[in-house]
């Protein structure tokens, strides 16, 4: 039982989230919007650099400048980071730091007279970092796939095919675009390991469930590999740090802090995670057979599952779960609040309007089907956006609504197949699960009662909880999450017999449908 804080190190902010166990509360939250304080500065916009060719990066000695911005906000607000036992992080995914040989004894000799900033600012070897929005590596992806022998290869020994925005390909590309600067790299980092070492002063390694997200990590043994290594750039493993299990403390916080904000000379950091990792925790799933579906821009369909099954098809990412002992699968649909929108647009409804739809109509639609491709889809891959009506007269405001939902639904059952996982329970977080009569159709087609779940910041969340059961392992990971990740009461949904056999029926109508209109 104590105090522990989450700090977040997202694309267009840094938060932090101090939750306290014995209260089962959330005490204290902040967040530092870096083109509200750094945009004249570092000229970011959004977070992030633009840099053409689909290349985007940011700036790392901002995230540092941030992180005392943070600190120092928290303590103003009379928060007493004396109190916190420990911390843990959680990072945008995928994105690279590169550090000189000057890094590790600039990190163990800050003195608190000085910022971060003004500290930290000789240790790059690369100013900036590519992040995870960046799709310039297309190339290097082909090239990292075929040097392990192959797309399925490197599936089998990392759990994803190659993907643009992830480490490895970033990695290659800075080896030979600028491979003086490379050699003159000692270490790589992510997003993630590079704020833990800020805030341990030691170069820290990547956890697992951030190493999933490198196409260079074993995703059974959580190791680095070194064949997908050596098919990404030379000497690699020299500039890494072995892969720090998220569940062990790095050590205490550097005294930097302790002078500096306060901070407890026995408080205790862990490694950072990824922010999808760190919000499976935040979002409770911490037993396999757990779902969660975020309704917001896109739809994303997180899972908990035992083993680190694999999506030949590229319909989900996995990661090994912080929890350490389990694995995270990730499914996003572009068409989300996007398309629901359309359709409310293209009726001209409001939100009542579009609830009245759903009430009017009945599960199954008497067949009347929609592919909702109102922009390009990532699941199933469909590059140009189209809009299929089947048995469905455009006209009819009433039954396109339905048929964009229960076509949201039918899509999210089919494309979870791969996970392997018997879905039990949903929990839904986002705009669109305010919506009742959504929620009813999510629970027909999956057989499962939905849960509705309120969070702000999920993988803060997760990440001050992770904090919280590093400081206290005896305790189990339901003990530590069940207080924090309670569905809004009286919000759970159950099936309905009858709806549910409907759409027993209706899913291979639709599965076939899907397949004659897509690549997949
Ligand atoms: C996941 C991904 C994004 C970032 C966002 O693969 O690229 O969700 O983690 O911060």
């Amino acid at each position: 039982m104590g105090k522990y804080l989450g700090i977040d190190a997202s694309t267009q902010s840094i938060s932090g989230l101090l939750i306290d166990t014995e209260a089962g509360a959330v005490i204290a939250e902040e967040s530092i919007n870096f083109d509200a304080h750094f945009h004249d500065s570092y000229g970011v916009e959004n977070g992030v650099f633009t840099m053409g060719g689909g290349t985007v990066h940011s700036a790392p000695l901002m995230w540092a400048e941030a992180l005392d911005l943070l600190l120092q906000t928290l303590s103003a607000q009379g928060c007493d980071l004396g109190q916190i036992q420990a911390i843990a992080g959680s990072g945008q995914q995928h994105g690279t730091v590169y550090l000189n040989d000057t890094a590790a004894s600039a990190l163990g000799n800050l003195s608190a007279d000085k910022s971060l900033k003004d500290q930290l600012a000789g240790i790059f070897s690369r100013e900036t970092a590519p992040i995870w929005m960046d799709t310039s590596t297309a190339a290097q992806c082909a090239e990292i796939e075929a040097g392990v022998g192959g797309r399925d290869a490197l599936l089998e020994l990392t759990g994803n095919t190659a993907f643009e925005r992830f480490s490895g390909p970033q990695i290659r590309k800075f080896h030979q675009t600028e491979p003086t600067n490379y050699t003159n790299t000692s270490y790589i980092g992510l997003v993630s390991s590079y704020v833990a070492s800020l805030l341990a002063g030691k170069l820290v390694g990547v956890d697992p469930g951030d190493g999933s997200g490198t196409n260079m990590m074993d995703i059974a043994a959580r190791t680095w590999n070194q064949q997908a290594l050596d098919a990404t750039a030379p000497g690699l493993e020299d500039k890494l740090l072995p892969i720090a299990p998220s569940g062990q403390s790095v050590g205490a916080i550097s005294p930097y802090y302790v002078a500096r904000y306060g901070f407890s000379t026995e408080c205790l950091v862990l490694p950072f995670s990824g922010d999808n990792p760190c919000s499976l925790i935040g979002l409770g799933l911490v037993t396999p057979g757990q779902v969660a579906l975020s309704l917001g821009t896109s739809d994303t369909l997180f899972a908990c599952m035992d083993q680190p099954r694999t999506s030949k098809e590229g319909e989900g990412a996995v990661f090994a779960s912080p929890d350490g002992q389990h694995y995270m699968a990730l499914t996003c649909y572009l068409n989300g609040s996007l398309a629901r929108e359309a359709v409310r647009d293209e009726y001209g409804l409001d939100w009542d309007g579009f609830t009245a739809a759903l009430q009017a109509t009945p599960p199954g639609n008497d067949g009347g089907l929609m592919l909702p491709y109102f922009a390009p889809e990532i699941v199933p891959n469909v590059p140009e956006a189209h809009v299929v009506r089947h048995h469905l007269d455009a006209a009819d405001a009433q039954a396109n609504v339905r048929a964009i939902i229960e076509a949201q639904a039918l899509s999210s059952a089919i494309h979870a197949r791969w996970m392997g996982v018997d879905i039990t329970s949903i929990y839904v977080t986002g705009g669109a699960s305010a919506n009742a009569e959504i929620l009813r159709v999510y629970a027909n087609v999956h057989n499962c009662p939905i849960h509705r779940f309120e969070t702000t910041n999920s993988a803060a969340l997760g990440a001050a909880l992770r904090a919280a059961h590093g400081h206290n392992p005896a305790d189990s990971w339901q003990e530590t999450v069940g207080p924090f990740t309670q569905p809004v009461p009286a919000s759970t949904i159950e099936p309905d017999g009858e709806a549910v056999a409907a759409y027993r029926n209706l899913v291979g109508t639709y599965e076939t449908l899907e397949q004659t209109h897509t690549n997949n």
